[in-house]
């Protein structure tokens, strides 16, 4: 864990190491994934028979390449009754927050007379990566599929590796109560290079989503531009600003709620007063030694996690936080709105101190696929809007083309495209 304080000499030169690292894995992933890329694309099926027998053990021929709609509504029908509940109340929150997404279609006419508008249509197809083992959430699978399904996409695929022929129960009542289409025991790059060209068995979609392990990210960024790519997700990220009026114990678990994703997870701590630091610092080590997840949220947060103790909470410790650009931020104070004004770069923020980030993940509402690593200062997170695309239109009459035709010869003459001009000028006459 890195302690700084704004009043140290060299706080901005290791505050600046905070904000450039990576914490990517620097495995070299990338030629073996265009190996595989390539015999999916050259191969198709056989690639795919040959690849999962290899990395999942699992004979797609003899053992099956789908999981049917029955299997998963019979995972659905097995929940216990509160967790059903449960899912089903994340699920409904989901619905109703991204069906206020949906973006409304332009149309009307500007004063020189030209009919102008664009018109927003889902994709037709959509490919969710789930991943097996540990990280395959059913909440992901409902952040991801819902916002799909509420676009209007009409096929939605689930991809996800069954390993030795495992599968999560969870996961499929997930995908049956979201309405997913199709699900395919198929994991890693092969997985998302079969969605991506499809196969004689899969059949190709438009836009692929979800989380996936360096393989699937690898896999995603290059496949991007051959479909649509949501974006490459890093490890989670959280940043708490707290005055010293929080309870320590609440702030503690807050940071370790990200930190136990994974052992490169980031939680950050900004506070302007040094004693409240210190007793967030020792709740963290007594909370953690009571999960489950000690180990890896042991290993974020002393690899990873931080604590800045600033003098200005509202006007400092905010210009920190924009320049961390978090894919969470908790505002743990008396009045969230005054700090909330002034943060420009985060993916999520969570306002006051009975607002824990772990509700963004499960039941809110708003999506929980969020930019990570910095990539808040560019981007948001998922919405309906990646399952959509627009179509901009224009529709112009005779007095219309006069009244802007002339310039558009104009410029096609400067532009030596004189096939353009004429097509223009034909219809001035
Ligand atoms: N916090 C994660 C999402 C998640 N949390 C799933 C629990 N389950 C995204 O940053
Ligand atoms: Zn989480």
């Amino acid at each position: 864990m890195d302690w700084l304080k704004t009043t140290d000499p060299d706080f901005e030169r290791r505050f600046a190491r905070i904000v450039d690292d990576r914490r990517e894995s620097d495995e070299d992933v990338a030629h073996v994934v265009r190996d595989i890329i390539a015999k999916v694309r050259a191969e198709g099926d056989a690639a795919l028979s040959r690849l999962t027998d290899r990395y999942d053990h699992h004979d797609l021929d003899k053992d099956g390449w789908r999981i049917d709609a029955e299997a998963c509504k019979a995972a659905f029908d097995a929940l216990a009754p509160d967790l059903r509940a449960a899912l089903e109340l994340a699920a409904s929150r989901i619905r109703a927050y991204h069906e206020a997404q949906l973006p409304a279609d332009r149309d009307y006419t500007d004063d020189a007379g030209v009919r102008l508008g664009a018109r927003w249509t889902a994709v037709d197809a959509a490919g969710l990566y789930v991943p097996g083992g540990r990280a395959a959430y059913p909440s992901s699978l409902l952040m991801n599929a819902i916002p799909a399904k509420v676009a209007g996409v009409e096929r939605l695929v689930v991809t996800t590796p069954t390993p030795r022929g495992q599968m999560n129960e969870l996961v499929l009542a997930a995908a049956h109560l979201a309405g997913v289409d199709e699900v395919w025991r198929i994991g890693g790059a092969q997985a998302v290079a079969a969605l991506a060209y499809g196969t004689d068995t899969i059949e190709r979609v438009d836009v692929i989503t979800g989380p996936g392990n360096a393989f699937v990210a690898e896999a995603k960024r290059q496949l991007f531009g051959v479909v649509g790519i949501d974006m490459v997700a890093g490890p989670s990220e959280i940043l708490v600003i707290s005055d010293k009026k929080s309870d320590p114990d609440w702030i503690a678990v807050d940071l370790l709620s990200q930190a136990e994703h994974d052992p490169t997870s980031q939680s950050i701590l900004i506070t302007d007063d040094a004693v409240f630091a210190a007793e967030v610092e020792d709740a963290v080590d007594v909370a953690c030694a009571q999960l489950s997840t000690k180990t890896t949220a042991r290993a974020s947060w002393d690899d990873y996690g931080v604590i800045i103790v600033v003098e200005d909470l509202l006007e400092q410790g905010v210009a920190l936080a924009n320049r961390l650009a978090a894919e969470h931020v908790e505002l743990a104070v008396d009045d969230p709105e005054a700090f909330f004004a002034k943060l420009r770069h985060a993916g999520s923020v969570f306002l006051g101190r009975h607002t824990p980030e772990a509700v963004g993940d499960y039941v809110a509402g708003p999506n929980h696929v969020l930019p990570t690593g910095r990539r808040a200062r560019f981007s948001s997170g998922l919405s309906v809007l990646d399952f959509m695309k627009r179509t901009s239109f224009i529709a112009l009459d005779k007095a219309s083309i006069a009244a802007i035709g002339p310039a558009a010869v104009a410029m096609a003459e400067v532009e030596g495209l004189p096939a353009h001009a004429k097509s223009v000028q034909v219809r001035l006459k």
